[in-house]
């Protein structure tokens, strides 16, 4: 794979192409960056993008994780002291999940946005933005439904950050694409460049299809998931046999979300897929890429069951490492 479908493959979004493709010209050494509230443990949100962090070592890309101690603070997570603690597990957990540990920078946002520089810069944008400008960039990421000076700073912040990691391209979930829009807007009002930026999707709710997975409502999928919970989550997943299922009883687009997880967590980690099947159901199938495991589940030679089955022997293989990071954080 060259380096632009690297960099590019299962996006949502790219902005801009033209500016991705001047980054895959010349990838060696370029620096990308996602930035992660710090929690406790990770989620198959987290993995997401550390899946498309992955694409970008094997492209030439230096990484950076920038576990964003300040912001996760701004925005009500708890206490600066809590937050911290979890900010060092949490790089263990990444190292555990496949990240070259070689080619991964991680950066606490304390370590620099204190400093005098940050700090009037940090006003400088306060001056240039509205409140309903940052608020409207927030919205996606804001906790609490009664917005806070905190979180108007936070997206401000998130756009500087841009700049003072020195960062080539910004990467992120698709709720980050707000403040990607008002960091493009804003920074050239301080003299500093444009950033690219890639959007990975955020997957579908893993029982209904409908609306998003989240880490704080409905079922969602950690690393501290057992393989018993794992298989649990999976098999009451929804599942039909179709990628685009029909909308919902009250007009809802619906998502097949266990096809989502093949291709989004599972074929990006591994090389060929195998269902495991009884010789009298037809014996194993081995798929070499997302598409023909899409048809195969939409023509009926793949079982939703059996889909279901791999799904959750693939992801406790990737999740394996890192529970087993967690069990030793808490011994
Ligand atoms: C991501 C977050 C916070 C600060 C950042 C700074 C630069 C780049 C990315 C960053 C966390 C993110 C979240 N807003 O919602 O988890």
């Amino acid at each position: 794979m060259d380096a632009y479908d690297l960099i590019t493959r299962n996006a949502a979004e790219v902005v801009t192409e033209d500016e991705v493709r001047a980054l895959a010209d010349d990838p060696d050494g370029k620096r990308a960056y996602v930035g992660y509230e710090p929690s406790g443990v990770l989620h198959i949100g987290h993995m997401l993008t550390a899946n498309k962090l992955i694409d970008l070592q094997e492209a030439g890309f230096e990484v950076v994780i920038l576990l964003a101690d300040v912001h996760a603070y701004l925005n009500d997570k708890g206490t600066f002291e809590e937050i911290r603690e979890t900010a060092d597990r949490m790089r263990e957990q990444f190292v555990a999940y496949g990240l070259d540990e070689e080619n991964t920078e991680f950066v606490l946002g304390s370590e620099y946005q204190m400093d005098e520089e940050y700090v009037l810069d940090t006003h400088a944008l306060e001056l240039e933005t509205t409140i309903s400008r940052a608020e409207r960039a927030m919205a996606e990421i804001q906790r609490g439904s009664n917005p806070k000076v905190s979180q108007a700073v936070y997206p401000l912040m998130q756009a500087l950050d841009i700049e003072y990691l020195d960062l080539d391209l910004a990467v992120g979930g698709l709720d980050q694409r707000k403040v990607h829009m008002l960091a493009r807007e804003v920074l050239p009002s301080l003299d500093y460049d444009v950033r690219p930026a890639v959007h990975t999707p955020i997957l579908a709710d893993l029982s209904t299809g409908v609306g998003k997975m989240s880490s704080s409502e409905g079922i969602t999928i950690s690393m501290e998931d057992t393989e018993e919970d794992l298989r649990e989550k999976v098999n009451k997943a929804f599942c039909p046999p179709t990628a685009d299922p029909e909308p919902d009883g009250e007009g809802n687009e619906r998502e097949n979300p266990v096809l989502q997880i093949f291709q989004y967590h599972v074929f990006p980690r591994f090389e060929s897929v195998v269902v495991e099947r009884p010789e009298k159901y037809g014996g194993d199938l081995e798929y070499d890429d997302y598409e023909s495991l899409e048809s195969d589940l939409e023509s009926g030679e793949l079982h939703p069951a059996d889909a279901k089955g791999a799904l959750a022997d693939y992801l406790d293989e990737l999740i394996a490492p890192g529970r087993e990071k967690i069990a030793e954080q808490r011994s």
